[in-house]
């Protein structure tokens, strides 16, 4: 009988027979059945992208198989569990990384050619998960990939855009914004859960009701929107854990409408709540401007609304009060955006589970570590206090109850400093009243986290000098890392099977240390000769692509000389067009003899700016404008060339990055925290010409300084050359200037304000100050790049040096020393 549960269950493990299976015919017929069900296409009649949707179901049916036992274990182990909030993920694709990390990749390739396909065309139908902005975003993706592969007790949580980042056109030279309704065709990757929904309140008033003689705070929503979660799991590399990234959904609640539905506006009711939708319909593009829009606010609350009832949800399930709470929750604030969470915690504890508010404090004071990415005060969030009051009047009052007791406390801690007091304040006072989010994080948080040592030591000496001299110990540096995994195992195959083979083992993909093993092979010439035919290969699939995209025929021979990340005057593209400007200027008035010492170059440009920062803008066509001049010079050739890379996303760099030769990371010294983008060159055996700025600082004290190129005014120095009377600007620095000003490359008024930025008096990002030092730097790496085994021989330190750089040791870290968990891994041989 199937009356028993156990013997329900008995039963229905006889009727699964087992786990799918992975050899070639069961994955082939995987695939079939996947192609007739579920895309519902015949067998003998599909194309690319339907043969990509049912291997991608056949993938997933894999991935949920292993997200089912992770989940389950940890359930039975109740362990302390991490949870990364961020508003932001850029996952980029998730066919290769899955099916590597689930340990058959060259199973489904063999499976996929016995039906005629090949895996890597397929792999080319997925679109780009671009759910962020840049750094950041993508730096919690490689994060998670860690987390998981670490078997660490992880939860991500984040919103599920329906629009992601903007699509990048280029028209004329000039940047358009296009919407990037990524799941148009369906994300076989998600499952929605529509059992895992919580309401989540907006607007209204605050009502002090009595509580069996207690004064209890009840908060009466004006509007309700409904949150859904939809799961993506996450799988680990060597491990049969799968975590989950929850991204939450807006979705019209019911319990709220009714009332409109009594008063008969049907239309009107049915249109509004559509509206619901809204929430998380779509990404800021803008990664560092804060404008106070509301439904960005409410985007904030909704997510971490969600994500704070869920967490709640499953501690209450195995547990029945809250003492255990911060022995079984980590809460990981991802820089000041998810920080309402706090607030938030605050107002479930004391308001729904009537904890004591000292007793509710104390809980939150335990949970709650924070890493910013800010490097200076014009980067750090602020919310108006009127717009807080208005959207969540609740937590308007807490944050105030907050500042409160935490103002008293410091009065007795530094006595009444008035001046510091109101830079400590969690509340701004001024023509607009405002909350400083980075303030209550640090209040609340048990640790704050920078990301880089430079940048860590920045905070304590600049941002935070006030919190650190209170509270020196919650700070400390986690110096970020990128995942080798995505970045040489998925995006490199011939540099990943080359280490391998040097190294004889595949161990490096989990132990990343292991490649200071190439150390001792790096001046080997078979090595070297492997090595480069490795960079070769990876160079004629970047040019190709380059000549689809943009038409340009580009030299094999030439240096490939890449910056790729976002547009921002900080990063100094200018310094690198203007750099360009200036070589071939040089070439054009050489003596024609002496063009054969040139060193060919193919500089390659991509990246987007934020849609409403016109400087950025300006850059973009600035280098579409000299992109044209030279490429169409005959007289100079293949001797120079340069590319604008449109739509540069994580698919777009998997490609870019192994491609390249050289890569810029020439930041004004201060201002990028670390830089993430120079870890994945660095990994994929591609020099840097950098400034000490960031994560450079310490990149040098892995390979050296003899290893890379190193240019610029460095830290210290920057705040007094700001000072000088004028600022200076070299002869060289100057004319290059003037070729633009004068419109020798066209749209003369167009890039006068551009040019103003630079000899219009301010010179903010001291370009005119570093352009010697940066052209001698250019010069140093030609002439590297002249002596190939010389050249050769450094990219191999380069890649052996970068194990510091993986986001493994970050985590590990992070999990160590930040969140207090430990590993805890499905047993099972992977
Ligand atoms: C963002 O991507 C970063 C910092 C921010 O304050 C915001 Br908002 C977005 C970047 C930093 O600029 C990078 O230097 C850093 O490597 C990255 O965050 C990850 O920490």
């Amino acid at each position: 009988s199937l009356g028993s549960d156990s013997a329900k269950a008995e039963r229905m493990f006889r009727l699964m027979d087992g786990f799918l299976k992975n050899d070639s015919i069961s994955l082939q017929q995987d695939i079939l059945r996947h192609v007739e069900y579920t895309v519902a296409r015949s067998r003998f009649n599909f194309d690319d992208f339907e043969a990509y949707q049912a291997l991608a179901h056949s993938v997933r049916d894999r991935l949920i198989e292993r997200s089912h036992d992770t989940q389950l274990y940890f359930k039975r182990k109740d362990p302390k569990r991490v949870y990364f909030l961020s508003f932001e993920y850029l996952m980029g694709r998730s066919l290769s990384n899955s099916v590597i990390n689930l340990g058959i990749r060259d199973q489904y390739a063999d499976a996929l050619s016995q039906l005629g396909f090949e895996f890597e065309v397929l792999a080319e139908q997925e679109g780009d998960a671009a759910l962020g902005n840049g750094g950041l975003a993508r730096l919690s993706a490689c994060q998670m990939d860690s987390m998981a592969t670490l078997d660490y007790p992880a939860w991500g949580y984040g919103l599920r855009y329906e629009y992601g980042l903007f699509r990048q056109v280029i028209l004329d030279g000039f940047q358009h914004e296009q919407p990037d309704f990524w799941l148009n065709f369906g994300n076989p990757w998600e499952t929605e859960r529509v059992h895992v929904t919580y309401p989540v309140k907006f607007y209204g008033i605050v009502e002090e009701e009595n509580l069996n003689g207690e004064k209890c705070n009840v908060w009466i929503p004006g509007e309700v929107v409904e949150a859904v979660a939809y799961d993506n799991p996450i799988p680990g590399y060597g491990t049969r854990n799968t975590i989950t990234l929850r991204l939450w959904a807006g979705k019209p609640s019911d319990q709220h409408d009714m009332e409109a539905y009594n008063t008969g506006d049907y239309i009107n009711a049915v249109v509004c709540r559509q509206k619901a939708e809204n929430i998380s319909s779509v990404l800021y593009p803008d990664d560092r401007s804060f404008q106070g829009k509301e439904l960005r606010l409410k985007q904030q609350y909704f997510f971490v609304s969600a994500s704070i009832q869920d967490i709640i949800r499953r501690f209450k399930e195995a547990h029945s009060n809250f003492d255990e709470f911060p022995e079984k929750v980590a809460l990981q604030l991802n820089d000041t955006h998810p920080s309402l969470a706090i607030a938030e915690v605050m107002r479930v504890l004391v308001d729904k589970e009537h904890l004591a508010w000292n007793k509710a404090w104390d809980i939150a004071c335990k949970i709650f570590s924070f890493t910013i990415h800010a490097v200076i005060a014009e980067g750090l969030e602020k919310i108006p206090v009127d717009l807080l009051g208005s959207l969540l009047p609740r937590h308007l009052q807490i944050i105030y109850e907050i500042n409160f007791k935490f103002v008293e406390e410091l009065k007795k801690r530094i006595g009444l400093d008035y001046n510091r007091l109101s830079r400590m304040s969690i509340i701004e006072e001024g023509a607009v009243k405002s909350i400083r989010m980075a303030n209550l994080a640090i209040v609340c948080s048990h640790t704050v986290n920078g990301v880089s040592k430079v940048h860590s030591e920045l905070l304590k000496a600049k941002l935070f000098k006030d919190f650190y001299e209170l509270w020196p110990q919650k700070f400390q540096c986690k110096t970020n890392g990128v995942t080798q995994r995505r970045w040489i195992v998925v995006s490199n195959p011939s540099l990943c099977a080359l280490i391998s083979k040097w190294l004889g083992t595949e161990a490096w993909i989990r132990d990343v240390d292991l490649l200071t093993g190439l150390r001792a092979y790096a001046a080997d010439p078979d090595l070297q000769q492997e090595w480069m035919m490795v960079k070769k290969v990876n160079k004629m699939r970047l040019a190709e692509y380059i000549e689809a995209m943009s038409g340009v025929k580009v030299s094999l021979d030439a240096m490939f000389d890449v910056q790729t990340k976002r547009i921002h005057e900080y990063k100094r593209q200018l310094l690198n067009i203007l750099g360009i400007i200036h070589r071939y200027d040089c070439i054009k008035n050489m003596e024609k003899s002496q063009r054969s010492k040139v060193v060919p170059r193919v500089c390659i440009i991509g990246g987007k700016a934020a849609p409403g920062y016109e400087i950025a803008k300006k850059i973009i066509k600035l280098c579409h404008a000299v992109a044209e001049k030279i490429n169409n010079d005959t007289d100079v050739g293949d001797l120079l060339k340069l590319v604008f890379i449109p739509d540069y996303n994580v698919s777009v760099a998997e490609l870019v990055i192994p491609g390249a030769d050289l890569s810029q990371h020439i930041s004004t010294a201060g201002h990028e925290a670390s830089g993430t983008g120079s870890m994945k060159f660095l990994m994929n055996g591609c020099l840097l010409l950098a400034t000490e700025d960031g994560s450079t600082v310490e990149i040098v004290e892995e390979i050296g300084a003899d290893n890379l190129f190193l240019f610029g005014a460095k830290i210290h120095e920057v705040p007094k050359l700001r000072e000088e009377e004028s600022p200076k600007m070299p002869l060289q620095c100057a004319r290059v200037i003037r070729m633009v000003r004068d419109g020798y490359f066209g749209f003369k008024d167009y890039f006068e304000s551009l040019c103003d930025t630079v000899d219009g008096g301010k010179d903010f990002y001291l370009l005119g100050s570093d352009f010697e030092s940066y052209l001698e730097a250019q010069a140093a790496a030609d002439k590297a790049f002249a002596d190939p085994n010389k050249w050769t021989q450094m990219s191999i330190l380069s890649t052996a040096g970068s194990g510091r750089f993986s986001s493994d040791r970050t985590i590990r870290d992070y999990a160590e020393k930040t969140w207090g968990i430990e590993p805890c891994r499905f047993p099972s041989d992977g």
